[in-house]
This record gives C-alpha cells, structure tokens and sequence, in this order.
C-alpha cells in the first residue's frame, strides 16, 4: 500500500480453514482491500487457517476454551488478546463459538461476521441443508455487525445464489463460499 492510502487495522476470527480470511489477506497483500490484518486467531490449535494465515506472513494465535473454567474467563481471555493488537474491527470469519454478552458489549459496532444465509433466514448453524429442506429458490451469505443476538445484528451487505436441483449441502456450501 502506499504511504497516501489508509489500511484499517483488523483482527479475525477463525475455527476452522479460514477460507474467508484467506481471500480477505490475499486481497490485502494484492493492494486490493485496505485493511491491514494485525492477527489471525483461532479457539481451535489445529484450524487449517492458523498455518495458512502463518504462511502468507500473518500473526496468529490460539487460544484453547478447554484451558479456562467458564465461558466468561475464556472470553476475557479472548477479548484481552484480540485488544492487544488494537483492531478498529473485529472479523468472525467462520469461528464457531457463541460470544457472551460482555464480550460483544466491548466490540459493539466494531464486529462484524460472515454468515452463510440470507439473513434473517437461517441464524444458527446447517444453513445450507436447512435451505434444501425449506425447498428455498435462492441461498446466499450476509455480512453483519455482531449482537449479543445470535446471527441478529443489523445487515451490512448480502450475496444471493440459486438453488439447483441437484445441490446437496456440499455443493451449495461452495456456491455460498463464492
Ligand atoms: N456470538 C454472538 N454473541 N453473536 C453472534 O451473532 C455470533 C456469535 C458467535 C459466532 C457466528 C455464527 C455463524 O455465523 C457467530 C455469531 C456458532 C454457533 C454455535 O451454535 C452459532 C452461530 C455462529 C457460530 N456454536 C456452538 C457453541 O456452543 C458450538 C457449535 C460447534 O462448535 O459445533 O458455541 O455461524
């Protein structure tokens, strides 16, 4: 990035392969989105994202939820790491752990997660078999800030795709993902 444009420093979350945060540092290093990731971190040791994040030059942690006694401490725990790094946004990028209230209330209109449904359908987890079932023309993702309401924060943005005959949750997952 040149000295005359401004990166907006952020932290992500991840669970598991960190697809989204994968496309988000390619852009980022392509010059092609202006944020700058100070750290990618994960409540799971063996996420596929860490060693990802790690070889494209990324700063990662993890922090294991069976190490604290309550959901509360390891959130602590979590809010304290993430702040160490002075994100002006936090991104839930496919983490899977339910955040308490204190939590959100110190990240409040700075969080923001990516969910694979077209919002408000679907909050919660098995989104794309829940749309096979409910027989749904179209699917999709959306963008929104995070509350102490699960997957019930205010929309930022939404991307739709169809359905096809033939979908099964796996092919309409990697639709979704695109
Ligand atoms: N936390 C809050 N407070 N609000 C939201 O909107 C959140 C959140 C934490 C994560 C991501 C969400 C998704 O887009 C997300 C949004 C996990 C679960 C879940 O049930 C639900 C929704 C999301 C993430 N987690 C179980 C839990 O007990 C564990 C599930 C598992 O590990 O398989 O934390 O998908």
């Amino acid at each position: 990035m040149s000295a005359a444009s401004k990166t907006l420093p952020v932290v992500i979350l991840i669970s598991g392969t960190g697809s989204n945060m994968c496309r988000m540092a390619e852009l980022m290093q392509a010059g092609q989105l202006p944020i700058d990731i100070k750290a990618v971190i994960s409540d799971r040791a063996d996420a596929k994202g860490l060693s990802t994040a790690k070889s494209m030059g990324i700063a990662t942690t993890s922090l294991n939820p069976k190490a604290f006694a309550t959901r509360s401490e390891f959130d602590a725990a979590l809010a304290e790491k993430v702040l160490s790094y002075k994100p002006e946004l936090l991104i839930l990028a496919g983490f899977m752990r339910i955040l308490s209230p204190e939590f959100v209330a110190q990240f409040s209109d700075r969080m923001i997660n990516i969910h694979p449904s077209l919002l408000p359908k679907y909050p919660g987890l098995h989104t794309h078999q829940r749309a096979l079932d409910a027989g749904d023309q179209e699917h999709g993702a959306s963008v929104h800030f995070v509350t102490a309401e699960l997957d019930g924060g205010p929309v930022v943005i939404q991307a739709k795709v169809p359905l096809h005959s033939t979908d099964t949750a796996a092919t309409l997952a990697q639709r979704v993902l695109q």
